[in-house]
């Protein structure tokens, strides 16, 4: 079995970061709706993450921002004329499309894709499928530039295959890796792959929540399985707790994180957390491995604690020694239980050894951690060297992407300023510059 690397792709936060309250079923989104942002902060702080886990050692690349606004978007629904012509009517009859279009919640990566390395899958090569994101409205139009983001990073086809999103439409809801986990001995290993599903389409009594959103269906997942031509007897789909989606677990990376062969894990994570185990065991076992449960009891962390905290939307790495850091958000230390939990969770002599903190809290506010902020592709060395190499995270690309920020972006974002015509002239002019520096002509579509 070749040896693999996991590379972590965090998202370039977009000079248009605001908080304009669009996830319904995401706490943080709705609590900090129109509040200020700092656009200027919030890519500065997701730079200092990648620049520390780059200087560790550890495997990191970007993954850019989109083109915003997307006047496409908004001409297709009906406001035309100049762009500056577009922004004004939008931002008169329909506020809220206009954040829609303007958000940059491409920054979190975790979001963008399913990907499945080629240890896994029938053809050996590595996957990707762009998630739809088709429960909200400023998330549904990411994919078509997230399926070509990646076609321009992992284009050759001897090594990778990037699919198109599933159809867009409620029976395929499909929220990427956020929804999904990999569990192996080493990265390189056959592993097993857990899909978690918040509904049933075609299965009305299946567990479902009542109050928010399920975004992912278990016909989404399936269908992603048989496009990454995923071994059956590794592969485990399970449904999520509905009572904690209603709780504000909008996705599975908010209750739990796999890495290696541990599953972190909230005791209410699963709406059969036996049934889960017992079918990541025999999977593992397929896989010739063994599977490390680490549970966390509602005891010492309620879920509200962990929506808030994000405890489980940390990052778990392994390192050299073996050993695994948690990559975890300053609100851990901020909540008594949590930071208490954490203590006690590196000083067990468990897999986990050490925390690594970051202030992410721009992203924070609109429900967006550690994880969330970065997608997960386990690559070989051949791999590795066939994808484009431009975004790997160095001090140097690290350098000239934060003075791209000091150049491009504001240091502050009100719901008013989506009006003004001069912030969508900065946000292109910006991206014209992205794509110089990291190598990739043609990456945007801007024509
Ligand atoms: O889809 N927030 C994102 C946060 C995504 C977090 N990702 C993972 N858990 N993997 C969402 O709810 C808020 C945008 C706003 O309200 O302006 C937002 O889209």
């Amino acid at each position: 079995m070749p040896s693999a690397r996991e590379y972590n792709f965090d998202g370039l936060v977009g000079p248009s970061h605001n908080y304009a309250g669009l996830s319904f079923g995401n706490v943080a989104s709705f609590s900090n709706v129109k509040s200020a942002s700092n656009p200027k902060q919030a890519a500065l702080q997701g730079l200092a993450k990648m620049r520390a886990l780059a200087a560790r050692g550890f495997a990191q690349a970007v993954l850019p921002p989109h083109a915003r606004p997307d006047f496409r978007m908004l001409r297709r629904l009906g406001f035309g004329g100049t762009d500056a012509d577009v922004l004004a009517r939008a931002y008169r009859e329909a506020p809220v499309i206009l954040a829609c279009a303007y958000s940059a919640s491409p920054m979190w990566t975790a979001n963008a894709a399913t990907v499945s390395p080629s240890a896994d899958s029938g053809d050996g090569r590595a996957h990707f499928t762009a998630a739809n994101l088709n429960n909200k409205l400023h998330r549904a139009h990411e994919h078509v530039q997230s399926t070509r983001t990646l076609r321009a990073l992992f284009g050759d086809e001897r090594h990778f295959a990037v699919h198109d999103a599933l159809p867009s439409t409620p029976a395929f809801g499909d929220e990427g890796a956020a929804n999904h986990t990999r569990l192996a001995a080493s990265h390189g290993d056959k592993g097993v792959q857990l899909f978690v599903y918040g509904r049933v389409e075609f299965d009305p009594s299946a567990p479902a929540p009542k109050r928010y959103p399920a975004r992912q269906t278990l016909e989404a997942s399936q269908a992603i399985a048989r496009l990454h031509e995923l071994d059956a007897g590794r592969t485990v789909f399970a449904s999520q707790n509905p009572d904690v989606i209603d709780q504000g677990v909008f996705h599975n990376d908010v209750i739990a994180v796999g890495n290696g062969n541990v599953l972190f894990y909230h005791e209410q994570a699963f709406a059969d957390e036996t049934q889960v185990l017992n079918q990541l065991r025999a999977a593992m076992d397929a896989a010739g491995a063994q599977l490390a449960p680490l549970r966390v009891d509602t005891r010492d962390v309620p879920v509200a604690d962990a929506v808030t905290s994000y405890l489980f939307n940390s990052q778990l790495l392994s390192k050299p020694d073996g050993a695994m850091a948690l990559v975890i958000p300053h609100e851990c230390r901020e909540n008594a239980a949590v930071s208490r939990y954490l203590e006690r969770l590196v000083g067990e002599g468990g897999p986990v050894d050490e925390l690594i903190e970051f202030d992410l809290r721009q992203s924070m506010r609109n429900g967006g951690g550690p994880a969330c902020l970065r997608l997960r592709v386990a690559l070989t060395e051949a791999e590795s060297r066939a994808m484009h190499q431009g975004v790997i995270m160095t001090e140097a690309l690290y350098a000239q992407l934060a003075e791209w920020v000091e150049t491009h972006y504001r240091d502050r974002l009100e719901p008013k300023d989506l009006a003004d015509p001069q912030l969508a002239i900065e946000c292109a002019q910006a991206l014209e510059e992205l794509e110089r520096i990291l190598g990739l002509p043609g990456l945007y579509d801007l024509s």
